[in-house]
This record gives C-alpha cells, sequence and structure tokens, in this order.
C-alpha cells in the first residue's frame, strides 16, 4: 500500500513539472513572435544535457538564434572552427545567449566539453 502511493506522489511531480515546462514554452514563443521596426525573427533553441534542440534551424539573414539553457551540467555555445562567424557563450548551465546572423551560409556551433553536442545554423534568403 505504501508503495502505491508513494508512485501516486511521483505522478503528480511529474504531472506539475510538465505543465511547468508547457507554460514556460508557451511564454518563450510569445516573445519570439514580438518583433520591432521590422527587425528579424527569433528562434529558441534549448540547450539541454547532451543535446541542442532542435539541432538544426533554419532562419533568414538578420534573424536571431536565442539559445535558453535547461541542464543540469555545465554547456556552452561554441562557432565551430571555420565557421562564417566566431562567437561563444559562457559555461552555463541556465540563462541564455543570443546572437544575430546576417549573412547567408551554413554555421555550425557545438559545445566545448561535449564534442558530440553539435548543431547547426542555416541562413538562407
Ligand atoms: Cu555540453
Amino acid at each position: 500500500m505504501s508503495s502505491l502511493l508513494s508512485h501516486r506522489f511521483r505522478t503528480a511531480r511529474v504531472v506539475t513539472f510538465s505543465v511547468l515546462a508547457a507554460s514556460s514554452l508557451v511564454v518563450t514563443s510569445a516573445c519570439s513572435s514580438d518583433s520591432e521596426g521590422g527587425s528579424g525573427e527569433t528562434v529558441t533553441v534549448t540547450v539541454k544535457d547532451m543535446e541542442f534542440d532542435p539541432a538544426s534551424v533554419t532562419i533568414k539573414p538578420g534573424d536571431t538564434v536565442k539559445w535558453v539553457w535547461d541542464a543540469s551540467l555545465p554547456h556552452d555555445v561554441v562557432s565551430d572552427d571555420g565557421a562564417p562567424v566566431a562567437y561563444n557563450s559562457e559555461l552555463m548551465t541556465e540563462g541564455e545567449y543570443t546572437f544575430t546572423y546576417d549573412d547567408a551560409g551554413t554555421y555550425g556551433y557545438h559545445c566545448t566539453p561535449h564534442p558530440t553536442m553539435t548543431g547547426e545554423v542555416i541562413v538562407e534568403e
């Protein structure tokens, strides 16, 4: 009987977390749709433990990518060697980092401590 009770508690906590995660997603997408004076759109990528989600995004010149951390391990966002422009965030577990891509091209990036954590931004006219 006690194991059933603890299972029910755990289920309730998972549901609460999901509701919180869903409501923060709504806030994020609401923010990304507000643009001022014809400036570019903002696309959000979540920095999770061991993956960028989504790992590939396609945007237009002048658009901005906003990485939002949702991680327990420290990760960063660093442009690949040979990418058309260089940038890098701090190593962190929470917070956000933005970069605006002015020119068309394919921009690979990665996380320094985790070489298998890779992503790309495709900028198309
Ligand atoms: Cu990482």
